[in-house]
């Protein structure tokens, strides 16, 4: 999974892309763009490991982009941008909520404008298409999706909410539509509301119709350079649960609608991340095409009971070791063995 990370100037992006992907702040700030991929924390992965003692330990990964960008409120985002968010599968529009001794926050303001502006953009491809459509010999379906696209845009609806089809998605593959992507908004607010407790109040004063994460900045990506052991400690000292990255990945996960199914043995125990509401047959296909397309059976137990009773053996005895076919829907903490036509 991709998370662009956008927004204004001294917003605070690339603070948080330290805070989120552990990068070393030093080392910030250097390159046009910066990318890193960190591993998806899951306790089920950790156990299943210390059961096995595989020789490797595959986590998900989650991938951050921190898009530098020079520009500020109303100057519209340029394409170098875009290019770099274009297969970003979440948006994190990052908002400054502290003040930074020289103007007074506006997070709201900055995420409504950033907002509009990523409905603008999708708004100038969908103009060019309707303008150039006459000329090219586009079918109908083509015609009419367009100019409905036009007009829900008119009125602020972004192309995720309404409701498009299946052939109407796939018109779209290749335009990169902006407002097709899940977007959440990362207020960045001061030190002094670094604290879990001021989440909610922060959130109502934004009033925004998309979900917004609250964290500080500059705190997280000071926990963020602690080595593991200690962070603990310190948030609790501060108040917090747990880091922003642990709880923006959980907050991710459930926007997209993604789970994780397991696949275990001696050789390697490893996390995949898919759709909820995925079959075994599509989980299958998540490891490997071959397997989704010679899928015999899936052999299922949850990881859940496996951890609970200690070993497959008893997980069997206890009859909670199944045989399932292509049509199961795979729950999230399932362990899956697949059988096919090698
Ligand atoms: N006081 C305070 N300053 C912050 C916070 N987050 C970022 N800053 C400062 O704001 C400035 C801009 O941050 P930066 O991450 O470079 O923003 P970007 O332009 O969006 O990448 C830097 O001087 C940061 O140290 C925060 O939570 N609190
Ligand atoms: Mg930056």
């Amino acid at each position: 999974m991709k998370v662009g990370i956008i927004g204004y100037e001294g917003s605070g992006k690339t603070t948080i892309f330290g805070a989120l992907s552990g990068a070393d702040p030093s080392l910030l700030g250097q390159q046009k763009q910066q990318i890193r991929e960190v591993r998806v924390p899951d306790a089920r992965i950790d156990a299943l490991s210390a059961m096995y003692h595989p020789k490797k330990t595959i986590y998900a990964m989650i991938q951050f982009v921190d898009v530098m960008s020079g520009g500020g409120i109303g100057k519209g985002l340029d394409a170098g941008v875009l290019a770099k968010i274009r297969e970003a599968d979440l948006l994190a529009i990052v908002v400054r909520g502290f003040d930074n001794g020289y103007s007074a926050p506006d997070p709201k303001r900055e995420a409504e404008s950033m907002l509009s502006e990523l409905l603008l953009s999708d708004m100038e491809i969908v103009e060019r298409k309707v303008s150039r459509m006459q000329k090219e010999k586009a079918s109908e379906q083509e015609k009419a999706l367009f100019l409905k696209l036009q007009s829900n845009l008119e009125s602020e609806i972004w192309l995720k909410d309404m409701g498009l089809d299946r052939s109407e998605l796939d018109l779209l593959r290749g335009y990169q539509f902006m407002t097709l992507k899940p977007v959440i908004v990362l207020v960045n607010v001061d030190e002094s509301e670094a604290d879990e407790g001021h989440s909610e109040a922060v959130s109502a004063r934004l009033g925004l119709k998309v979900p917004t994460f609250v964290l500080s900045a500059r705190v997280e990506s000071d926990i963020a350079q602690l080595p593991e052991s200690d962070q603990a400690e310190f948030l609790a000292d501060l108040g917090i649960q747990a880091t922003a990255r642990d709880r923006f990945i959980r907050a991710s996960y459930a926007m997209l609608d993604l789970i994780s199914f397991f696949t275990v043995g001696e050789d390697e125990v490893r996390a995949w991340t898919i759709k909820n509401g995925s079959t075994a047959q599509e989980s299958a296909g998540r490891i490997h095409t071959d397997l989704a397309k010679h899928f015999i059976r899936a052999e299922r137990m949850a990881s859940a009971d496996l951890l609970e009773l200690g070993s497959e053996a008893a997980v069997r005895n206890a009859g909670k070791f199944r045989l399932e076919g292509k049509g199961y829907i795979t729950q999230d903490g399932d362990i899956l063995h697949i059988r096919a036509n090698a």
